[in-house]
């Protein structure tokens, strides 16, 4: 397979060269791509050197399938040209994911809506992937009626900036700012710009990808997103209200028993997860799971998974594995 990376030295770009690579992806041939000050650069990938190229260099290499992770005014304006040119485009930015005539995907819950006509396929916001993933299977068996979620994300989700900003303000130097305040010894809530509603895109993004990819406008979803001080992945407090009522060991053993997801859940031995686990590791992460003891048919989970790999670049290359797998492409 002729893969473009598009991004390829950017943060997730450079994990999703480390990821094609560790999961022995099918690739015949490599095509790096970013931005022309980066055109010339020499990348690794598994033992091999290969030149960064131009954008348009890309589109005319005519590559089989481009992994964009480059932002969404590049996605806008390259990913038609690539998928005119025959490349199949799974694009990380925001830029397709709500557009009605492209899919939103999570390999496990919903490929099998992909078909070889989508040439420009959306990869989910990444606070978005790890909650759909316990959900989904949750919702098939209780019919969900309402989710409420606060993050804690990782610096790692805004980029180098943040994580230079973090390293800064360890040691007492003043250097580029990647948010409005200190993010050292703070919390801020706020991902992203804000909505006229008053929410951020972040907190947005969870309430609109959601329904989109459990394709049920039913689902009314709620969500504060806040930026903390670690690098591990993102960690979320998920409260849903289901239609019917569970048994709690229920929910565990159909978690347990889900592609992708992980339960680490024993208070007796203090097991639930965190980002010092899931960083690297391509699962989802679930603990504290109990019931919502103030309302009926609902429960509170804790979700943590790299939001690097599995909310990015391993999400997206699973999908290309599908598309594979399907003969899609
Ligand atoms: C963030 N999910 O964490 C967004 C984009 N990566 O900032």
């Amino acid at each position: 397979m002729r893969i473009a990376v598009v991004g390829a030295t950017g943060m997730v770009g450079e994990v999703m060269l480390k990821v094609l690579a560790e999961r022995n992806f099918p690739v015949t041939e490599l095509i790096p791509v970013a931005s022309e000050r980066s055109v010339g650069k020499e990348i690794e990938y598994n033992g091999k050197k290969y030149k960064v190229v131009g954008i348009q260099t890309a589109v005319d290499m005519k590559a089989d399938i481009a992994l964009f992770s480059a932002g969404g005014d590049t996605s806008l304006e390259w990913a038609p040209k690539f998928a005119a040119a025959g490349t199949t485009v799974i694009d990380n930015s925001s830029a397709w994911r709500m557009d009605p005539t492209k899919k939103l995907i999570v390999p496990e819950i919903n490929a099998t809506e992909l078909t070889a006509a989508d040439k420009i396929i959306a990869n989910p916001n990444c606070s978005t992937i790890q909650m759909v993933l316990v959900l989904a299977p949750l919702h098939r068996k209780y019919n969900i009626k309402r989710v409420i979620v606060s993050t804690y994300q990782s610096i790692t989700g805004t980029g180098v900036k943040a994580v230079q900003q973090l390293e800064n303000e360890y040691a007492g130097v003043q250097g580029e700012m990647a948010y409005k305040y200190p993010i050292h010894r703070n919390a801020i809530p706020q991902c992203d710009s804000f909505e006229e509603n008053g929410y951020t895109k972040e907190e947005m993004k969870l309430v609109r990808e959601t329904k989109k990819i459990l394709s049920d406008n039913t689902i009314a979803v709620t969500a504060t997103a806040v930026r903390v001080p670690i690098v591990g992945g993102h960690s979320e407090a998920v409260n849903v209200e289901f239609s019917n009522d569970f048994d709690v060991n229920e929910v565990r053993n159909i978690l347990h028993h889900t592609d992708g997801v992980v339960v680490q859940d024993n208070n007796d031995t203090y097991t639930y997860p965190m980002p010092m686990y899931a960083q690297g590791k391509d699962d989802v992460f679930v603990g504290r799971i109990r019931r919502d003891e103030s309302q009926e048919n609902t429960l509170n989970m804790w979700i943590v998974a790299d939001n690097l790999r599995k909310g990015a670049a391993t999400n997206t290359i699973q999908i290309a594995e599908y598309l594979i797998a399907a003969k899609l492409v």
